[in-house]
């Protein structure tokens, strides 16, 4: 039988990869995506399938997760066997902004998903993208066991989210698991967090398309992995006998300033030339240091990363170097057949999972 997921956040990120990871693995796939006056889908684009395919693995509902009633209807009606609940207002900077839609997507939408569940009365396994943005100021290294201090709106309605799926676990005997990431990163990481935003613009000034790079505080510490990676992490919490909460993180933190060395480097870039300070993207309340502890994830899911910051950094400058229409320098690639699995290469393509189960149909 063929498993049934549903991903919330299904367009971001995480979303898109873990759609990538599950279809290789043979599930049938539900994502839900906003209604948007534009295209909001490109990351999941090269694996949409068209509605007139029969047994597509891979369906797409509109809802919010700021309305519960569709929630719990598409759930009743879908009978998932897990659910990866993936969206929420993702932005920290931006959550000071919109503190109040923050805690209402990212905290209440959490609980709007297990109500969902509980009220329609189905078993499934529930999966809650927790972040080590709840630890905030707590010194590091960070394990399950660390307070949480969080230090933004967006840091709270995580930790409001966990507790949530704790309670739940514990009230209702939901098969319910927090997973307590830090930051990870891609060439599908939103334009606007840091790492991307520098691997955009190196890209850019390499090619003489920009000269300057605005950028905030350039001395925080940061645990930077490589995405893919952690879906398959999410992937085993999921997988465990029992429902449990793991933090994963590669244990290796930079600041800014060393990605930026990183990045301009490696295009032979020099980035005191180009970066240049800008107020408006200092937070009132910094993170100063996240370093995972993921011991337990080690022992209990098997789970290692393999792909180390300076790697993460080659992989996505190529990956904007490319997408500018240049020929990238190579070494991202090289890793990614080096140390990635089948289901992720370099363009991203699982077509032939979808082809394998939709005999000639796909592309119709
Ligand atoms: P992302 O790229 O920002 O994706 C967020 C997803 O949530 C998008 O699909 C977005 O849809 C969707 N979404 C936002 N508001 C929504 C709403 N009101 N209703 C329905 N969907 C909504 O985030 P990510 O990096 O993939 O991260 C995935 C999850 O892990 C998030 O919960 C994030 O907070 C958490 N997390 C991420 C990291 C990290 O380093 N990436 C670390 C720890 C935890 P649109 O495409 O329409 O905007
Ligand atoms: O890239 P960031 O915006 O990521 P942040 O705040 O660590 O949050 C990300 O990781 C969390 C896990 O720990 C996730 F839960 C969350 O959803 C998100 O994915 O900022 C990283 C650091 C911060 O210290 C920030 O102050 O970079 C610093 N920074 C300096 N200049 C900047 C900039 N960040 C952004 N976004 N833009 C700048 O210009």
């Amino acid at each position: 039988m063929l498993k049934r997921a549903l991903i919330t956040g299904i367009t971001g990120q995480d979303g898109s990869y873990l759609t990538e990871l599950l279809l290789s693995k043979g599930y049938e796939i539900h994502g839900i995506i906003r209604r948007s006056s534009t295209f909001n889908t490109d990351r999941i684009d090269h694996i949409y399938e068209d509605p007139h395919i029969n047994n597509r693995r891979l369906l797409l509902h509109y809802g919010d997760l700021s309305t519960a009633e569709q929630l719990t209807n598409l759930i009743y009606n879908m009978q998932p066997d897990e659910i990866y609940h993936l969206g929420a207002q993702s932005h920290v900077r931006v959550s000071f902004d919109v503190p109040e839609f923050t805690g209402d997507i990212t905290g209440l939408g959490t609980t709007r998903i297990l109500e969902a569940v509980r009220n329609s009365g189905i078993r499934c396994r529930f999966y809650q993208a927790g972040s080590s943005e709840m630890f905030g100021s707590a010194p590091p290294p960070q394990c399950e066991l660390t307070p949480f201090h969080p230090r933004s709106p967006y840091g709270a309605a995580k930790v409001y989210g966990h507790w949530m799926t704790v309670t739940y676990r514990d009230a209702y005997g939901m098969f319910a698991a927090n997973g307590i990431l830090f930051n990870h990163e891609s060439s599908r990481r939103g334009e606007t967090f840091v790492t991307r935003k520098i691997t955009r613009a190196v890209a850019r000034i390499h090619a003489g398309r920009q000269t300057k790079l605005y950028l905030g505080n350039l001395d925080a510490r940061r645990d930077w992995g490589y995405a893919p990676e952690y879906v398959e992490g999410i992937w085993r919490i999921l997988q465990q006998d029992a429902p449990s909460d793991y933090v994963l993180g590669t244990g290796e933190a930079h600041t800014i300033r060393e990605f930026l060395e990183e990045a301009f480097g490696y295009l032979d870039l020099d980035w005191r030339e180009h970066v240049e300070f800008d107020p408006r993207y200092l937070r009132p309340a910094e993170v100063d240091f996240l370093l995972a502890d993921a011991s337990k994830a080690h022992r209990a899911l098997g789970w290692e990363p393999k792909i180390n910051f300076g790697e993460l950094v080659r992989v996505m400058v190529d990956a904007d170097v490319e997408e500018i229409g240049m020929t990238p320098k190579g070494a991202g690639r090289a890793i990614l057949e080096d140390k990635v699995g089948e289901w992720h290469q370099w363009a991203g393509s699982v077509s032939k999972y979808l082809e394998a189960a939709a005999g000639t149909a796909l592309g119709d």
